[in-house]
């Protein structure tokens, strides 16, 4: 089962699958998707949630989850949840599911769920948006993870969509096709003619079942050139940028009448990195060129995340500042406190007081 929780969640989930339950606090954004399996409203005891969405309050959206509890905990199991991490309601309600997920003892690997979150691009988007998330990360995720007791965890961000200026659908759209190479292999693995190895149904949901982040990406395998070269060029830029794998798994398509023992040096690099892939190599008769797709599992401790995001919040604020100082600029509002950076920004100029009192005239603070 595919469940899209608030905005982001619910739109991707939705492009997923048209049969996604989509769960929202807010009507109206329900209402707005086009399609969609089940749409459950998740009231929230407050008045004020009804209609306008947790307004970026995760405590708003943790509020609304003891509504949905037991079913979403119900439909939850064995499947894929999608969410944002930066908003009200994706992040509070899926914040209860991952805390719950975490209280239990353990949970069968037919039962696991996997999480897609959706990350926002740190430099451009709103304060709250950015501080949520590490909230997010900083508490009930780092506890779930610890607990083992959830699936894959894909870390999308928001980085590409912001860089490239695309559209969200247009995101969304590339962000749902991505995955679903991924999700393909399985199928592949049925339908095409198997060449070496094999992963079936039951191997490609184990993979998922275990808790760690996937960093899954694809290309045209050029079997002249070193694997790490190609994958190290090759990484999926819509999702956080991967560490060294503690477990893979590959899918190789080799075009008609191709040399199926080009699987080889991928092995031999898993190899020397101590993992043991599952793997399997099919003919594609609608290739002319091998192509594979791979998935890592990665390990990355919450506090490292963290420390990615909160780095790239302070140079963030520290530039902004920096500006205000020199051009008198507007200052949008910023998520790490102004006085302080201004403070460290007017230490580095060696004036201290002049400064803060001049941003404090121009309401800068
Ligand atoms: N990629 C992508 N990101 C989105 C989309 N909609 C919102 N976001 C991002 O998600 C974050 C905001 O979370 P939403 O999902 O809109 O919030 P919500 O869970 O509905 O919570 P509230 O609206 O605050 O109640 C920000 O980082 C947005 O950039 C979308 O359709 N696609
Ligand atoms: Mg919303």
């Amino acid at each position: 089962m595919v469940i899209g929780i608030g905005g982001a969640g619910s739109k991707v989930a939705a492009k997923l699958d048209a049969q996604a339950t989509l769960i929202n606090v807010s009507e109206t954004e329900l209402e707005k998707i086009p399609q969609a399996g089940r749409r459950i409203l998740a009231v929230v005891h407050a008045e004020h949630g009804r209609f306008r969405g947790s307004r970026k309050n995760p405590s708003i959206g943790h509020d609304a989850y003891l509504s949905v509890r037991r079913e979403l905990q119900e439909l939850a199991r064995g499947g894929m949840v999608f969410s944002s991490t930066g908003g009200g309601t994706g992040n509070g309600i899926t914040t209860g599911l991952l805390q719950d997920l975490a209280a239990r003892e353990t949970i069968p690997e037919s039962e696991k769920t996997s999480f897609g979150l959706v990350l926002p691009y740190a430099p451009l988007e709103p304060a709250e948006f950015v501080r949520n998330t590490i909230d997010f990360l900083r508490g009930p995720l780092s506890e779930a993870i610890d607990s083992g007791n959830t699936g894959n965890i894909f870390l999308f961000s928001n980085r590409v969509k912001f860089e490239s200026r695309l559209s969200e659908e247009a995101f969304n759209i590339k962000m749902v096709e991505s995955l679903k190479v991924f999700l393909a292999i399985p199928d592949k693995n049925d339908t095409l003619r198997l060449l070496d190895g094999h992963i079936d149904p039951e191997d490609f949901s184990l993979f998922m079942a275990r808790p760690y982040f996937n960093h899954f990406t694809y290309f045209d395998y050029d079997p002249g050139t070193p694997f790490g070269k190609q994958l190290e060029a090759n990484t999926n830029a819509l999702l956080l940028p991967p560490e060294t794998p503690i477990e893979a798994l590959f899918l190789i398509e080799v075009p008609a009448g191709g040399d199926p023992t080009v699987f080889y040096d991928v092995l031999q690099h898993f190899n020397d990195l101590n993992v043991a892939p599952i793997y399997s190599v099919v003919e594609n008769p609608e290739l002319k060129q091998p192509f594979i797709t791979v998935g890592l599992l990665y390990s990355r401790k919450p506090a490292e995340l963290l420390d990615d995001f909160n780095k790239r919040n302070e140079q963030h604020a520290q530039v902004k500042v920096r500006k205000s100082l020199e051009q008198y600029v507007d200052l949008p509002r910023l998520d790490v406190s102004l006085e302080k950076e201004a403070k460290r920004a007017a230490k580095q100029r060696g004036s201290d007081e002049d400064i803060l009192q001049v941003l404090k005239r121009l309401g800068k603070l």
